[in-house]
């Protein structure tokens, strides 16, 4: 086996996160390597080719904002971008910065060991090499570990299983009949693309979401250009709002609206863009009375779009206050779900008993299938980080450490984990916003820190128990004063006794940044730096 390859960072995902990670730690002088599991840089848009998959914040807005120059010469064709431009994007990103050449890719980074004699981290994959870096830096996704539903009798399926996240464009689905699992963004996006080329399909579906019309066209040259011209103030809005969106909240609640001017406001929002929903009022993630309002209006939406109303009872969420579960867009979703070749079973009352090879069977029926489609989520914002075998101070496991929920200093350090850092790491904004611009601020906060221990011959940072306990208790603390606690979602990571613990950081993009910022400024309060166990290597390469 060859000699670990040194370096001061290994950086681990060539999405978003890891090829802004390794552009910035080089152009800051640093040597860093990315290690990428996948054939091809892009992440999530990499791996989620499904049909129909596409983002559902504007790309002009859901786009690195780092390069003036970038921003300038890609043209987006369209309000929100299919996965093939996203993809085709990251790629121009990756040859533009030359960045290929740093990143091993179709290789998994399988363990990652805190060395305390040498203040290092000794990094294992599933191929022959090896790293040993003094930082570890995890760019790994929130939304990268597929989950998968454990069905009996799943191995006995003839036909070809598809799973959203690694989707297999191979496999022709014209006119076969198809039973699909699952429906949240992916599922949605899915559905509405195949099932316009099936024979019969079956959605299966769990806890339902809302889903409101996407309305996509084509940007003209006028709109770019004007994009184009307004990036500076785009920008500049997306970097301080609470979502990272260019659009703020309108002020007023909902509650105290004059009903008819509510109602009028409402039906212009509801094809407005993804989230207009959740900007008309700016109370409606905390106040549950204004919340019901607009949620019982999105019921009345969809129960006139949805024909069937044993098909609406079972597809319109009850009980769960909008914007609790991620907002879902959709074009042409129930359009399908009105076709009568399209079945839907709620498989919380008609559970599956058993797969054969060639149906689902439940406990009231029998679902015949030539090919099984899984959209049934991730394990979401720790699932890749814990699928590393991780030790850090002590020997002591990541896995083992999160196993009652994450913990994380800004969602960027875990004490113990000396130079660890998670971009978008659980205790962060993360998936409660813009995701692109808060792995951005992430990368940035990171390279910053790099360079001032550098500057102050300081070779090992790690988040103090105090700070991060403190950190925990603020985000659980604001987190509580919304409805997102309330709402079963993939927000909730679970505690060894199936508690839900809620993981992203809602305190708002704008003030987390801003801590962010003051916590650098101040020294890194919260962590405690110090110099390398041995002396020698300094960080800079
Ligand atoms: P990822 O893009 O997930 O990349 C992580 C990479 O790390 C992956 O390529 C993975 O293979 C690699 N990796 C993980 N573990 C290992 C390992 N052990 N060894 C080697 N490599 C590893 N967010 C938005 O804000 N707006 C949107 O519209 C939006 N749309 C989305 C649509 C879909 C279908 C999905 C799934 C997510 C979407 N998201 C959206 C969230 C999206 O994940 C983020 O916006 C962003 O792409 C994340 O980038 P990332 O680089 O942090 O992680
Ligand atoms: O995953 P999900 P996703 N039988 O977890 C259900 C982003 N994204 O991949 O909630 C039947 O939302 C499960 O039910 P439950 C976006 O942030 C964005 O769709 O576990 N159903 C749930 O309803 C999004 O939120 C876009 O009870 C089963 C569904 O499967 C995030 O990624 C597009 C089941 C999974 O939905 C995740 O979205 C795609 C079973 N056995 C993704 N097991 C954009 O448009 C689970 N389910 C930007």
């Amino acid at each position: 086996m060859a000699a670990p390859r040194q370096l001061d960072a290994l950086i681990v995902g060539a999405g978003f996160s890891g090829l802004y990670m390794l552009h910035k730690l080089r152009s800051e002088g640093f040597s860093a390597q990315v290690v990428e599991a996948g054939s091809g840089v892009g992440g999530t848009w990499f791996w989620n080719r499904y049909p129909g998959a596409r983002c559902d914040v504007p790309s002009v807005e859901y786009s690195y904002s780092f390069d003036p120059e970038l921003e300038q010469e890609w043209t987006w064709k369209e309000r929100y971008s299919a996965q093939p431009d996203i993809l085709a994007y990251l790629e121009h990103v990756a040859d533009r910065y030359k960045l290929r050449d740093g990143i091993t890719f179709d290789t998994r980074v399988t363990a990652a060991d805190w060395d305390e004699d040498r203040s290092r981290w000794s990094v294992a994959t599933d191929r022959e090499n090896l790293f040993d870096a003094r930082f570890l830096i995890l760019a790994t996704g929130a939304l990268s570990e597929p989950r998968l539903p454990d069905l009996p009798g799943l191995e006995n399926f003839a036909g070809p299983i598809l799973n959203t996240a690694r989707w297999d464009d191979s496999v022709d689905l014209a006119g076969k009949r198809v039973c699909h699992f699952g429906i949240g963004s992916s599922g949605i996006q899915t559905v509405a693309e195949i099932g316009k080329i099936v024979g019969e399909l079956t959605v299966f579906s769990r806890t339902p979401s809302f889903a409101v019309p996407c309305s996509n066209p084509p940007l003209t040259a006028e709109q770019s250009a004007a994009f184009k011209a307004d990036y500076p103030a785009i920008r500049q809005m997306q970097r301080h709002s609470a979502l990272s969106f260019a659009e703020l909240p309108k002020a007023g609640s909902a509650k105290e609206c004059d009903p008819a001017e509510r109602e009028e406001r409402l039906e212009s929002a509801w094809t407005a863009s993804t989230f207009s929903m959740l900007m008309e009022f700016d109370d409606l993630l905390f106040d549950d009375e204004s919340n019901a309002l607009v949620t019982e209006f999105a019921q009345r939406k969809l129960a006139q779009t949805i024909t069937d109303p044993e098909k609406a009872r079972k597809l319109i969420p009850q009980g769960s206050p909008i914007g609790g579960r991620r907002l879902c867009a959709e074009i042409g979703f129930y359009d399908v779900m009105n076709r009568d070749n399209v079945a839907l079973v709620d498989v919380r009352e008609e559970p599956v008993t058993a797969i054969t090879a060639d149906s689902v069977e439940t406990d009231r029926g029998s679902y015949p299938a030539d090919a099984i489609i899984f959209a049934t989520g991730f394990d979401a914002c720790v699932g890749a980080i814990k699928a590393i075998a991780i030790r850090g101070r002590g020997g002591q496991a990541i896995s083992e450490e999160w196993a009652d929920g994450p913990r994380a200093y800004l969602g960027l350090a875990v004490e113990g984990f000396p130079n660890m850092f998670t971009i978008t790491g659980p205790g962060s904004p993360s998936v409660l916003s813009n995701v692109v611009i808060s792995i951005e601020q992430h990368v940035e906060w990171i390279a910053r820190c790099m360079v001032d221990m550098r500057e102050n011959d300081q070779q090992v940072i790690e988040a103090t128990s105090e700070a991060e306990q403190e950190w925990m208790d603020h985000a659980h603390e604001v987190a509580q004063q919304t409805i997102f606690p309330k709402v079963n979602s993939w927000y909730q990571g679970k505690t060894r006794d199936g508690r839900q613990v809620f993981m992203p950081y809602v305190g708002g993009v704008g003030a987390y940044r801003e801590k962010c910022t003051q916590i650098a400024q101040a020294g890194y309060e919260g962590f405690h730096l110090s110099k390398a166990a041995q002396s020698g290597e300094t960080v800079a390469s």
